[in-house]
């Protein structure tokens, strides 16, 4: 189908007999067959630091809220790789999926000796499909806040292109960073799988995609993956599956706070929740008090009432047209959608 989109026609590939995204827009369906790391001022110290004054400045809130990205310290990476693989949440096998059917197309339109950069890399499961795909690349750029992450995953991609320099970066791809050599002079390619994009409010969204735009280029493209709104019992079930992986997840927030910051919180005194909020388009993750309590955490003493939230991640869902927008506000145009089969995913190729 070809999108409308100011002076811009978007075409959108689905990728299995969908009939139905959503309601703005009408669908004609049809079928789709061992390098050194670069530090970026110590980023994990850093995130210390910050990490007392959020959690202060968030519980001391009116409405206490922790930013997410709190949640993956050694054993959150873990909880979130078994999050992944949960029956409920959909996200990850639906974009694999996607990924593995368009990887050609995709790597079609790839310069030869051009340079992946992909943002909060984490493992680089996904980037191996794009890779075998495009062997035309000459370097991979993985971001990650995460030296040992960043360290494992490039070391086994190393090994197995060997004629890929990879030339990994340890940064927090929210705050200042820059290219290594490896990418100077190179055609650009970012990559920013996962839905991550979704756990940043509108501004910080348009914050992060502008800035991706000053770093690779105004001649790059961006492959961004971008969860779809679709039923909101598949939304929560997502973020609330039946083994309670999630909600280990989430108190693991608690748990973590207890032991970087001195934390007294009795995590068996919260509940999670996860909800589907409409108004915003977005799910929901909070942890609720299941009593007065009184909490001792980063030096500082804070007071929760029965059933009083604290409210630790949005996850924002997006129609194709709401995501374009977006991008378009941060000077990306969209060149293609490819949506998955159901429960929809989007992976927008932005030029
Ligand atoms: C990393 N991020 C895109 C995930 C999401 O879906 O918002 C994190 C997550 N939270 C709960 N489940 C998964």
């Amino acid at each position: 189908m070809v999108l409308q989109h100011g002076n811009t026609r978007v075409h959108i590939v689905l990728d299995s007999n969908t009939t139905d995204v959503h309601s703005e827009i009408v669908i004609s369906s049809k079928p789709h067959g061992g390098a050194s790391i670069i530090d970026a001022a110590a980023p994990e110290t850093a995130a210390r630091g910050s990490f007392a004054a959020d959690v202060i400045a968030g519980l001391s809130a009116r409405r206490k809220q922790l930013p997410p990205k709190y949640f993956y310290d050694a054993v959150g990476s873990r909880l979130f790789e078994e999050i992944c693989r949960t029956q409920e949440y959909y996200v990850t096998r639906s974009e694999t999926n996607l990924l593995a059917n368009v990887a050609a197309e995709v790597a079609a339109g790839i310069p030869k000796g051009a340079a992946l950069v992909e943002l909060g890399s984490g493992a680089s499961a996904k980037t191996r499909l794009l890779l075998d795909a495009a062997p035309q690349l000459s370097a991979y750029v993985p971001i990650d806040i995460s030296a040992a992450a960043l360290h494992e995953a490039s070391g086994g991609l190393a090994r197995d292109y060997p004629q890929l320099n990879v030339a990994p970066v340890a940064a927090d791809f929210t705050g200042h960073y820059r290219l290594p050599a490896a990418a100077d002079g190179r055609a650009r390619i970012g990559f920013f799988p996962g839905s991550t994009v979704g756990n940043f409010d509108r501004d910080g969204a348009v914050r992060i995609l502008r800035s991706v735009r000053q770093v690779l280029g105004i001649h790059a493209a961006l492959l961004v993956g971008v969860d779809l709104i679709k039923d909101p019992a598949t939304l929560i079930a997502a973020y609330d599956d039946s083994l309670g992986v999630t909600a280990r997840f989430n108190k693991n927030l608690l748990t973590r706070i207890n032991r970087e910051l001195g934390g007294d919180f009795d995590v068996d005194s919260f509940d999670h929740l996860a909800l589907w909020n409409d108004a915003r388009s977005r799910m929901e993750m909070h942890l609720v008090s299941r009593k007065d309590q009184i909490v001792n955490a980063a030096g500082n003493t804070f007071a929760f009432r029965r059933g009083e939230r604290l409210h630790t991640e949005s996850s924002h869902k997006f129609t194709a047209v709401m995501f374009a927008r977006l991008a378009a506000e941060a000077g990306w145009s969209t060149n293609k959608i490819w949506i998955s089969e159901a429960p929809q995913v989007a992976l927008f190729r932005l030029g």
